[in-house]
């Protein structure tokens, strides 16, 4: 924002093409991770996991935390353990700060999350902007993400307490099909699929077609896949197999890969929207074009 002579303050509006030009830029720097030589090539999984801690954290009772504040920027969020890694993502972004200074970074990190997905060849996620930045007074408590060594009474307890049901939960567990875990960021090792820069309902399939075994290392409790030794699943992933209830839904996304699509699209635009006061949002969601389009 601006001031005028008059001291009144011109706040620049932006418009739909101003967001698609933020979308492309974080594109850009998704892609770049394969000249730095990170992870498998891609920003995208580190991105999209800045994005959902940072609504993860919603609590429906008292309507706290969520993607509104951006409050990992600050202490002690930054360094609560769920967000260890985290850095790396929030650096990334830092840079689009700069290049766009009138975007939130609520609505930086979320639209990150929402090009991070339409990227890895995931589905189109209606977004819309209307984020405000918050202080440090709005940082949330440690312990409101999942810890991933615990069964299904937690992972229910987490998210039904951000209003989310059962059918949503394994939806958005399909995240899995990302990324990696790192042993110096959560402790826990090695990717969830073989192809974890597309999304895929890989993760479903694979929970139910190989057996999976506790591996034996000097780590923390995790599965890995029998056969090759090179995939893992949490706890936490292992129990959408286990539950009556979860597995239900598991196996439509592993024999579907459309409805997870749609699903999936559907619980993170509702993730990304939570703890932000409705009367925020002026537009209807857009539909941000992918760079694969
Ligand atoms: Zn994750 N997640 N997550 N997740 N997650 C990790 C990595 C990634 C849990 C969890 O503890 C972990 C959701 C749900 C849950 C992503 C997205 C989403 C890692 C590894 C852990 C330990 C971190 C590391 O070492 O770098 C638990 C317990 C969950 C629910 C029960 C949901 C929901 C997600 C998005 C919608 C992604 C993309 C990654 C990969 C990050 C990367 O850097 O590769």
């Amino acid at each position: 924002s601006d001031e005028s002579p008059l001291g009144v303050k011109a706040t620049y509006v932006p418009t739909r093409e101003d967001y698609q030009k933020v979308y492309n830029r974080i594109a850009e720097i998704i892609e770049s991770a394969s000249d730095a030589g990170y992870d498998d090539g891609s920003y995208g999984p580190v991105l999209l996991r800045l994005a959902w801690h940072s609504s993860g954290t919603y609590d429906e009772q008292t309507k706290t935390g969520g993607s509104n504040y951006a409050t990992m920027r600050f202490n002690p969020e930054s360094g609560h353990g769920a967000n260890a890694g985290l850095d790396v993502a929030r650096n990334l972004m830092e840079g689009v700060k700069k290049e766009f200074p009138w975007i939130s970074y609520g609505d930086l990190w979320t639209l990150a999350g929402v090009a991070a997905i339409q990227e890895m060849a995931g589905p189109k996620v209606p977004w819309r902007p209307g984020r405000v930045d918050g202080f440090t007074e709005n940082c949330t408590p440690d312990g409101r993400l999942p810890d991933a060594a615990q069964g299904a009474d937690h992972v229910r307890a987490i998210f039904y307490r951000m209003g989310f049901n059962d059918q949503e939960i394994v939806a958005l567990s399909g995240a899995h099909a990302l990324g990696r875990c790192h042993t110096n960021r959560s402790g826990f090792d090695g990717p969830w699929t073989f192809s974890p820069t597309t999304v895929t309902n890989d993760y479903y399939k694979l929970l139910f077609e190989e057996s999976w075994v506790w591996r034996k290392w000097n780590g923390p409790k995790q599965l890995q896949d029998k056969k090759t030794k090179s995939l893992m699943m949490l706890p936490t992933d292992y129990v959408l197999v286990q539950d009556k209830s979860f597995k239900k839904y598991a196996k439509a996304y592993a024999d579907n890969q459309d409805l997870f699509f749609k699903d999936f699209a559907a619980a993170v635009a509702r993730l990304f929207e939570l703890g932000v006061p409705t009367n925020q949002f002026s537009e209807e969601p857009y539909t941000l074009k992918s760079t694969l389009d």
